[in-house]
């Protein structure tokens, strides 16, 4: 779930400077999927906070294939929550924008039009309080990346003491967390007798609705008890497991989708073919007929979440981190290095064992379709993007599978090499010795105790597991301790490349 950093370029590469819009969607080249319906009779039925590459790709186009085909006329609000850029690109494109899907096979082009408006939550929260008040909205969506939570990984609480958090606890009329504006909306609904949304969180943390439920009804506890009360009892916050790898738009991806538009799109997004949502089926506010485009609607999602984020994100957090340091820059070149893939491969196999999957589920098929998404050439998913906020990642992706092999007494060392990939990357050097640019929410303290310990295993690894918000009680287990130094050991004295080839299960 990435955000997009590079300038909209000023000019069409193929000359003019006609830009997408409702306007000119008659212009496109014919082969150009578009919305084939009429946009102004949709109405927003969906908030969905953090409009990021991630939704656009994913919830945005499902919404967009209900609307098309005549399921549902609710269209999505977006709003951002730290930046205007977005709103900013999409505003004089009306909204639309084109997703490029990238496979070996080429490029197909689509413009989507389920995004309605898009609102700026920082210039103006009550404006967008007041869009999620508005008794027409049934569901608020959500994709804030794992720290937009103001959690503790570790444990899934709420972080009381998060700098937004008592932010917003001081101010609730003008709250800038996610859950501060989640409890203002339902706050004024409560107040205004309206029945409250549905929270749907589409972010890859574990149990993602069960956890975001909890967060917010702890936050609102620290206002009313019986608004939390009201909350646990009233609000639904279903689960969700979401899956499409969308790498960071570059001015290149701009510049390849203008071209083959034949007019500017300052907005689009670049993805692989595959997408899957799977949803738990809790929506008293309604909802679209999801299923009528392929969303697997089940009553638990837990055994697919955990299936997704201990094969899939496990062993990309393990590439791009083990990847990185041995100077790759994309996950699809570090497959190209057929011990990386090995790798990989390994980290899925040792996850295999803690997962409950319903009768008939092919883990082995799963996983190799996940080394083969990973080795699309035409996805520039840079590794430094999926490094990011580890501290928020490792739980959910590598720390729940070492503790369940541990209690079914199977060695860790897979994904303790992966740990320790992470432990060497956050300390900011490379294997080079060039500085790294770490960015996660700890990265200061990470900083610090890596300069305490210095570059030897045996002192970096115990200093860093000693960090509960990451580590919790696994951190202090002596089986831990040493499986991590001595991998850390081993990725000091080879380098990530060698480490990972000498590699060997036990
Ligand atoms: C990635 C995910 O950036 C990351 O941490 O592992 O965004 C991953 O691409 C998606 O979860 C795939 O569905």
């Amino acid at each position: 779930m990435s955000s997009e950093t590079t300038k909209i370029p000023g000019s069409n590469p193929s000359g003019g400077d006609l830009r997408l819009s409702n306007a000119s969607l008659g212009r496109l080249p014919a082969q150009i999927r578009r919305p084939g319906y009429d946009r102004s009779r949709i109405t927003p039925g969906i908030v969905h906070l953090g409009i990021g590459a991630f939704h656009r790709a994913h919830q945005a186009v499902v919404i967009d294939d209900l609307i098309a085909s005549g399921a549902t006329d609710w269209g999505i609000v977006g709003a951002s929550l730290r930046n205007s850029d977005t709103r900013d690109a999409l505003a004089p494109q009306d909204f639309l924008y084109t997703v490029a899907v990238r496979s070996g096979a080429g490029t197909d082009h689509r413009i989507i039009g389920s995004v309605l408006d898009v609102e700026a939550a920082k210039e103006n929260s009550t404006h967008l309080i007041a869009r999620m008040t508005n008794p027409a909205t049934r569901i608020v969506s959500l994709t804030v990346t794992e720290k937009g939570y103001c959690h503790t990984p570790q444990t899934g609480d709420l972080d009381q003491h998060h700098p937004d958090i008592v932010h917003d606890l001081r101010n609730p009329g003008v709250p800038r967390s996610v859950p501060g504006i989640l409890v203002a909306a339902l706050t004024r609904r409560r107040n205004s007798g309206t029945a409250p949304f549905t929270v749907l969180c589409c972010d890859n943390l574990s149990a993602n609705g069960h956890t975001v439920g909890r967060i917010v009804a702890q936050f609102a506890a620290l206002r009313s008890r019986g608004l939390a009360k009201w909350i646990e009892a009233e609000v639904a916050f279903p689960s969700t497991m979401v899956d499409r790898i969308v790498p960071e738009t570059t001015d290149l991806d701009r510049a390849e989708v203008s071209s083959a538009l034949g007019m500017i799109d300052a907005w689009p997004i670049n993805t692989e073919p595959f997408t899957q949502w799977v949803v738990e089926d809790r929506f008293p506010a309604g909802r679209p007929d999801f299923a009528a485009v392929g969303v697997q609607m089940v009553s638990d999602v837990a055994p697919f979440e955990h299936m997704k984020l201990r094969l899939l994100n496990a062993s990309h957090s393990a590439l791009a981190y083990l990847g990185y340091l041995a100077g790759h820059e994309t996950i699809a070149a570090t497959m190209t290095d057929r011990r990386f893939a090995a790798f990989a491969r390994q980290v899925m196999q040792d996850a295999a064992p803690t997962l409950a999957m319903p009768d008939g589920t092919d883990l082995t098929g799963y996983s190799a379709s996940l080394l083969q998404r990973f080795s699309n050439p035409a996805l520039h998913h840079r590794t430094w993007q999926i490094a990011m906020d580890g501290s928020q990642k490792l739980p959910q992706r590598l720390l729940g599978t070492m503790q369940d092999r541990l209690r079914l007494g199977l060695p860790i060392d897979t994904h303790a090499l992966a740990v320790a990939g992470w432990m060497r990357y956050v300390t900011a050097k490379d294997e080079r010795g060039r500085a790294i640019d770490v960015r996660d929410p700890l990265a200061p303290k990470l900083a610090a105790i890596a300069e305490a310990a210095g570059p030897v295993a045996e002192r970096l690894a115990p200093a860093l597991l000693e960090v509960g918000s990451i580590f919790g009680a696994l951190g202090a287990d002596p089986r831990m301790h040493s499986a991590v130094a001595e991998a850390l050991a081993k990725l000091y004295a080879l380098g990530a490349r060698q480490a990972v080839q000498t590699f060997r299960p036990v």
